[in-house]
C-alpha cells in the first residue's frame, strides 16, 4: 500500500512522517524540479507500506512549483490512500483541501493535528459529527507527543472513497 501525507505547510506532516517511518528514508528532488520530498516505509498490520511526505499545498489548484508537485504526486498515485493532515486550530481552512482530495475519489483519513493547540485555545470540535458528515475516519492527534498516531494508522483500513453528494446530503444539503 502507498500512503500520502498531505496538507497545508506547517501542519505537522513531517513530524508524522518521522514518527511513522524507520530506516530506508530517501529524500529526493521531484524529477525536473528543485522541489524535494521524502519517502520511507512503515509497517501496517505487518505489511510494508510506502509513506510519502508530500510537499505542503493549500489546494489542488496549484499556485507555485511545490504545490504543482504535490498535486502531481497525488494524481500519479491513483491507488494511494491519503492521510489528510489538518491544523485543528484552523480547521475550516484545512477541510477545504481534504474535501478536494475526497472529491477526487481517494480514500482519506483525516488527522486533526495540533489537538493540543486547539485545546489550549478552547476550540471545541465535534469529532463524531464531523466524521458522520464526511463519512471518513477523523482522528484527533498531537504529532509531537505521538497522541492519536496509533489510532490514525489503524483507521487507514476504514478509509473508503466517498461521493461528495453523500457529504452534502449528510450536512443537510446546500441551502
Ligand atoms: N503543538 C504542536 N506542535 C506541532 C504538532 N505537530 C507538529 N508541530 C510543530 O509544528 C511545526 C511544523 O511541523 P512540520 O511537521 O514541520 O509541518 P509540515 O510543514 O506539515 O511538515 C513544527 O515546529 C512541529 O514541531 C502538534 O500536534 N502540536
Ligand atoms: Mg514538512
Amino acid at each position: 500500500m502507498k500512503v500520502l501525507l498531505m496538507g497545508h505547510p506547517n501542519v505537522g506532516k513531517s513530524v508524522f512522517f518521522n514518527r511513522l517511518t524507520g530506516a530506508n528514508v530517501t529524500e529526493s528532488n521531484y524529477p525536473g524540479t528543485t522541489v524535494d520530498y521524502t519517502k520511507g516505509w512503515m509497517k501496517i498490520k505487518g505489511e510494508d507500506s510506502e509513506l510519502v511526505d508530500v510537499p505542503g499545498t493549500f489546494s489542488l489548484d496549484p499556485k507555485d512549483k511545490a504545490e504543482e508537485v504535490a498535486v502531481t504526486m497525488l494524481r500519479e498515485s491513483e491507488d494511494a490512500k491519503v492521510i489528510s493532515v489538518i491544523d485543528a486550530s484552523k480547521i475550516e481552512r484545512g477541510l477545504y483541501l481534504a474535501l478536494e482530495i475526497i472529491e477526487e475519489g481517494y480514500p482519506v483519513v483525516i488527522a486533526l493535528n495540533m489537538w493540543d493547540v486547539a485545546g489550549d485555545k478552547n476550540i471545541q470540535i465535534d469529532i463524531d459529527n464531523l466524521q458522520r458528515i464526511l463519512s471518513v475516519p477523523v482522528v484527533p492527534t498531537t504529532a509531537i507527543s505521538g497522541e492519536g498516531i496509533k489510532e490514525l494508522v489503524s483507521r487507514l483500513k476504514d478509509a473508503k472513497p466517498v461521493e461528495i453528494d453523500t457529504i452534502i446530503e449528510n450536512a443537510g444539503g446546500l441551502t
